[in-house]
């Protein structure tokens, strides 16, 4: 078995600082634990609206706190987020994500990452990213 604790993990290298200031993300299960997914613990800062589109990953967002919205690309529609709120990126969805007032959540990915993923320019992230140090 496998047990992690988030308070520890955000202070190790698991937690990761988007470079581009709208959220970071605390990384307890990662591809070299061979779960078939990793899961995050994500927060999307206040006032962050930002592009996505995981052409190589499918995901499971599950808001735990805060307040949002998710707006898919392809027909404009725009979806509240609140606590509960699960959104599911079942296919390859291009979206963003608007952040009302920070929000904190709980983001699974398959294929699963490999720790350091942040995304690309065109919002998402590489198969061959680096692994953390364990
Ligand atoms: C909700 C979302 O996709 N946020 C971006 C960060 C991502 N969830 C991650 O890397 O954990």
């Amino acid at each position: 078995m496998i047990v992690r604790n988030l308070p520890e993990a955000n202070q190790s290298d698991r937690r990761i600082v988007s470079p581009d200031g709208n959220w970071e993300s605390t990384r307890l299960l990662l591809k070299e634990d061979q779960m078939g997914f990793s899961f995050h613990i994500t927060t999307i800062y206040d006032g962050a609206d930002f592009q996505m589109h995981y052409q190589n990953h499918l995901e499971s967002v599950y808001c735990i706190s805060g307040e949002g919205e998710v707006e898919t690309l392809a027909d404009g529609k725009k979806y509240p987020i609140k606590p509960g709120t699960v959104y599911i990126l079942d296919k390859h969805d291009k979206h963003v994500l608007r952040a009302f007032k920070e929000m904190t959540m709980a983001c699974v990915f398959n294929p699963p990452l490999n720790g350091k993923e942040v995304h690309n320019a065109e919002g998402a992230y590489e198969l061959d990213a680096e692994a953390i140090t364990p």
